[in-house]
């Protein structure tokens, strides 16, 4: 049996929950509260020394970083969800690369934009212009994400596959931000509702990121 070490509200753990459900493969899911600090313990800590979340122990394998897991799932368990064809795979891993290298602060976006006006909590530390200079960054991304969508239902066609796992939270997580801007994404913003209807989305867990 898959272990994942995951928090509810984070988004990289959201992606390996949702790739996971998508899949139909069954796991024991072990939360690591951030909000109390489990991840800086010393049991956690020799999972992952970065102590972050998430993390897939597969028998003797330990698992760290979100692209790489999805991948690793598409490689051993992904079917029909996950190209085989080398030039297709490739592809399917370009846009997990594109998700990690463009998105990785998306989350200082919501933070900025979301959470902290609603809740009045304090995330990642990041002033107004690092936060400026994000969505700047972020929203050349959608734009090229617009392009490409704007002629398939999803990244590597009209069927869903692992890759929609990582690009699909992150266009979620940014919901209600600044660079939320639907009549500038349409393309964007109906798939990001089209991740949202599916059913591994519910069974992942995926309200915990959504704005109220
Ligand atoms: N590149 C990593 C990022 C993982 C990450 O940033 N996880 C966050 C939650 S979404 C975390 O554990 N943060 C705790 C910390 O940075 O102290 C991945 O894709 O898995």
């Amino acid at each position: 049996m898959l272990r994942l070490y995951t928090f509810q509200p984070s988004p990289n753990a959201l992606k390996v929950r949702f790739a996971l459900a998508e899949l139909g493969v069954p796991y024991e899911p072990v939360e690591v509260n951030l909000l109390r600090g489990e991840h800086q313990n010393e049991a956690f800590s020799a999972l992952n020394p970065h102590r972050k979340v998430p993390v897939l122990v597969d028998g003797a394998l330990v698992l760290r970083e979100s692209a790489a897991i999805l991948a690793y799932l598409g490689d051993a368990r992904g079917g029909a969800l996950w190209p085989a064809a080398p030039a297709a795979r490739a592809e399917a891993l370009q846009w997990l690369f594109f998700d990690a290298a463009n998105f990785g602060y998306a989350g200082r976006l919501w933070w900025a934009d979301v959470l902290t006006p609603r809740t009045g909590r304090t995330g990642p530390l990041a002033g107004p212009a690092l936060v400026e200079q994000i969505a700047t960054d972020v929203g050349r991304a959608l734009s090229v994400l617009e392009a490409h969508l704007s002629s398939r239902q999803y990244l590597l066609g009209d069927d869903f596959s692992l890759a929609d796992c990582g690009v699909g939270v992150m266009v979620n997580l940014l919901r209600g931000t600044r660079v939320d801007t639907p009549d500038k994404l349409p393309a964007v913003t109906a798939y990001r509702e089209r991740i949202r209807a599916r059913p591994g989305w519910g069974a992942a867990g995926g309200a915990a990121i959504e704005v109220p």
